[in-house]
């Protein structure tokens, strides 16, 4: 078990509300749903300690992209106070310490059942109530279902031919063994360049004999230039702490910075270039900031990606390899854009090599490694799968629900989810979903659009107790036009046109292809959210049951 894990507290029987997942969605629910509410509260949870994602991946180079001082939570001025990051970005090591800290201090983890994997969540029509299932067949009962699972949670291993033949080991990066895995010696494998994989090649290139990347969908990156926070940058956090709120508060990505506002062409060339290397020199995601409209109008996108397919022919020496890299079929951060710490000089060492399986695709792993098409061989003691998730609807749709009259979600879903503002499907009354499709979610800064849900769902529950109010469901309508307002709002960007991109579903075989997450802007959602809850809670049917007697 975890050193950092609780042990399982047994809360069972009948509850307010069940909470899935113990991840910076599901402790913050438990604290508002139990301590501002009053309300009697479980988490169950599949891991052993808290953590949710950060719990799962703890890959070599597994750490944020989001820079620290905006990747926590800002509802406790107290908790802001008390922690201090240590580095620009922080690693998954430092954000378990984190949510433990305040997991801890919010007493969180006797109401949080560790080790415990839900095998169904059914509602119960009559009761009007759900029963969740573990898979010890203790069955929990509640009123209210809180999914808090995340959206990244469930691994897509792909089913590539000869794959348990394989005589070495093989890992996927989102569920990575604890003790750690020891690369010294070995000849190892990586099949995808993805944030993740991106995150892990440098990592993996130091401490292996060998590393052969099989790179499917060449990628941008930007340096994240990560380093350790000074004393002064910490003291600022702290005493600027409301002002860097408002920030992320009022941005379309949840992040501490503001986008720009000019157009690329706002500039001639020169002035463009200028401005492109000094957010290249600055780092991280701020780069897709550095115009308002690199996201929308393919013209001024191609200068940001001119630029960038520049820095790697700069980088890489080798020039096949360099332009196998700078082989980019997709606008710029139509892609979830990675950020590095030396991805692209890791193809300057000598004992990483790559492999291009798009013009070559793998055909099957064998005991001794992997085969392409061409027949070509490549020998290997370790395979990792940087292969990414099914991502947003994976893990909700493995729970095993069913709403009203036994409908299973995997069928309500059946052509792609069908949410009203990610927040609820039609059909499963009383359940709510944490940054669940539909919502902002995967395209803002995580615990932002974290922050927000929960508290629209504490405060969504009080109005209904407060008002003696049964169940809250959508209306099909509000659904109907809330799923085709999240398609014109992914329309109206460039993101659509990265056919291979998971937010579309388009990396899991057989997944419906739907643009998920709502690209209409972080800021733009918080808002809408308010006026549906102040207008009565509009496009929801607020019910008062008649239970039989
Ligand atoms: O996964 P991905 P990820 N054969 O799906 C390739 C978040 N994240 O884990 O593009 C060969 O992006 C696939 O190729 P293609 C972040 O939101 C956050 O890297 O499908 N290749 C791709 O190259 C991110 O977007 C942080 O053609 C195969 C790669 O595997 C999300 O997690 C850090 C293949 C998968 O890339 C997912 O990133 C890291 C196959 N059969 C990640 N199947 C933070 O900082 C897949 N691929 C918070």
């Amino acid at each position: 078990m975890d050193d950092m894990a609780a042990t399982n507290t047994g809360n069972s029987g009948e509850l307010d509300a069940i909470i899935i997942g113990a991840g910076f969605s599901g402790l913050y629910q438990l604290h508002c749903l139990r301590d501002r509410l009053g309300l009697k509260a479980a988490v169950v949870e599949r891991g052993g300690g808290v953590g949710g994602t950060w719990y799962w991946n703890r890959y070599p180079g597994a750490r944020c992209d989001s820079e620290s001082h905006s990747y926590w939570y800002s509802f406790s001025e107290e908790i802001v106070q008390e922690w201090e990051w240590t580095e620009r970005y922080p690693g998954h090591a430092e954000i378990c310490r984190y949510l433990n800290f305040v997991a801890d201090k919010l007493d969180l983890k006797r109401d949080i059942n560790f080790n415990t994997n839900v095998t169904s969540c059914e509602y119960d029509d009559a009761a009007n109530r759900w029963h969740v299932t573990t898979q010890d067949g203790t069955r929990l009962t509640a009123k209210y279902l809180i999914t808090a699972v995340g959206c990244l949670s469930t691994a897509n291993v792909p089913n590539i031919p000869g794959r348990d033949s394989f005589a070495g080991d093989w890992y996927h990066t989102g569920q990575w063994p604890h003790e750690g895995v020891d690369f010294t010696g070995k000849r190892v494998g990586q099949i995808g360049t993805g944030s993740t994989g991106i995150q892990a090649v440098p990592v993996i290139a130091a401490e292996s004999d060998h590393l052969t990347v099989f790179q499917r969908t060449a990628n941008y990156s930007v340096p994240a230039r990560n380093a350790p926070l000074t004393p002064e940058f910490k003291q600022y956090v702290k005493d600027n702490f409301a002002e860097i709120r408002e920030c992320m508060h009022s941005t379309p990505n949840g992040h501490s910075f503001r986008i720009r506002d000019r157009s690329a062409f706002d500039v001639n060339e020169a002035e463009r270039q200028d401005i492109y290397e000094e957010f290249w020199d600055r780092g991280g995601l701020e780069f897709r900031a550095s115009f308002q409209d690199l996201m929308f109008d393919k013209k001024a996108n191609d200068t940001a990606r001119e630029f960038l397919l520049g820095k790697i022919r700069e980088t890489v020496k080798d020039p096949e390899t360099a332009e196998k890299l700078a082989n980019i079929d997709h606008p710029y951060a139509t892609k979830r854009p990675p950020i590095d710490s030396q991805y692209f000089e890791a193809y300057n060492r000598d004992n990483v090599a790559l492999v291009d399986v798009r013009s070559d695709p793998i055909s099957e792993i064998t005991p001794t490694g992997i085969r392409l098409e061409s027949g070509a061989e490549h020998e290997l003691d370790i395979i990792v799968f940087a292969t990414g998730f099914d991502a947003m609807t994976g893990s909700l749709l493995g729970l095993n629900i069913t709403g009203r009259d036994g409908l299973p979600l995997k069928q309500a879903w059946e052509a792609g989810p069908r949410t009203y503002l990610g927040l609820q499907t039609a059909g499963f009354p009383n359940m709510f979903t944490v940054t669940g499709p539909g919502s902002p979610s995967v395209l803002c800064n995580m615990p932002v659009c974290i922050e927000q849900h929960v508290e629209w769902i504490t405060n969504c529950i009080d109005h209904l107790t407060s008002n003696n109010i049964d169940q809250i469901e959508p209306t099909p309508g509000a659904v109907d036009a809330w799923v085709s307002h999240v398609n014109d709002a992914a329309d109206a960007t460039l993101m659509p046109q990265a056919g291979h991109s998971w937010y579309l579903g388009a990396n899991v075989p057989g997944k419906p292809r739907v643009f998920m997450p709502y690209a209409g802007g972080m800021h733009v959602y918080r808002d809408k959210c308010n006026e549906i809850a102040a207008n009565g809670y509009q496009g929801f049917d607020l019910k008062q049951q008649t239970v039989e007697a």
